[in-house]
Order: C-alpha cells, then sequence, then structure tokens
C-alpha cells in the first residue's frame, strides 16, 4: 500500500546525502528523495540512476550484474510495518520494468529507466504514496 511504501521511501531516502558526490546528483536536480513520487518530478537524470544504485548498495539490494537481488529486496521492504503486504507487489512491478529495459547497457541509464516505469505503474496500482505522507514517516528513520 502507499502507507507501506512511505516508509521504505522515507528509510530508502536517508541514503541519498551519501550518495551524492559519487552519483552527481545536484540537489538542483533533486533536493531530497522524497520527491521522487512529486506530480512534477520527472525522472528523467541519470544521475538519479547512479544515485539510486549506490543507494540501493547500501541494503545489498542489488546482484553484480546491478539488477535487483529478489531475496534482498523482499526481506528489506517486508523489515517495515505491514511490509508483507507490500513485497511481493513491489519486486513483481520493478521486475516487469527491469525486463523492459534490458537491453539498455549503461547501468545509470538503464536504472533510471526502471525507476520511471516503477513510479508510473506504483501509480498505477495505488502503491505511490504522497510527498505528505512520506513526510509524516520520515522522523522515525
Ligand atoms: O534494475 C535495478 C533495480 C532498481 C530498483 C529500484 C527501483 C525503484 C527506485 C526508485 C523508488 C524508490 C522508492 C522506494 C525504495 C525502493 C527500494
Amino acid at each position: 500500500t502507499a502507507e507501506v511504501m512511505s516508509h521504505v521511501t522515507a528509510h530508502f531516502g536517508k541514503s541519498l546525502d551519501e550518495c551524492r558526490e559519487e552519483s552527481g546528483l545536484s540537489s538542483e536536480i533533486m533536493e531530497e528523495f522524497k520527491h521522487f513520487w512529486s506530480e512534477d518530478f520527472e525522472v528523467v537524470h541519470r544521475e538519479l540512476g547512479c544515485a539510486i544504485i549506490c543507494m540501493s548498495n547500501k541494503f545489498s539490494l542489488l546482484k553484480d550484474d546491478t539488477r535487483m537481488h529478489h531475496m534482498n529486496m523482499d526481506d528489506y521492504i517486508k523489515s517495515f510495518p505491514k511490509g508483507d503486504i507490500l513485497s511481493a507487489k513491489m519486486v513483481e512491478l520493478i521486475h516487469n520494468c527491469e525486463k523492459q529495459y534490458d537491453d539498455i547497457k549503461d547501468d545509470c541509464s538503464r536504472v533510471v529507466k526502471v525507476a520511471a516505469c516503477f513510479k508510473v505503474d506504483a501509480k498505477k496500482e495505488g502503491i505511490a504514496p504522497e510527498v505528505t505522507m512520506i513526510e509524516a514517516v520520515m522522523e522515525q528513520y
């Protein structure tokens, strides 16, 4: 659900600061990770893809080929309140998006396309959080 996703985003987003330098993602492009879900934020910058790779690596969510580690992602989502009701759906949506962009060789460019696809599909499924929902749980992490 969107409520569970707000927790995952609030926690995951905390690692952005550690990844700013190596990803080259400026505050002008993305001020805070919660804006990923904002209606008027476009998921298009290659640097955001690099940042998502860096952030995911902090939690071992990717395999050596820079694709999602299904079991670790499942465990990570399940570590949040009511995470068990979101994990399977989220892993399914991300994997479905990965399959659509598997031909893109550049890891950062591919991951930002996968992330944009995931945002669209999560909205369709009604599991995308509002920025205000993320703000409401951020202090817990
Ligand atoms: O193939 C690479 C898979 C990358 C997985 C991450 C895609 C979604 C990232 C953007 C959204 C994040 C929101 C919450 C935390 C997800 C772990």
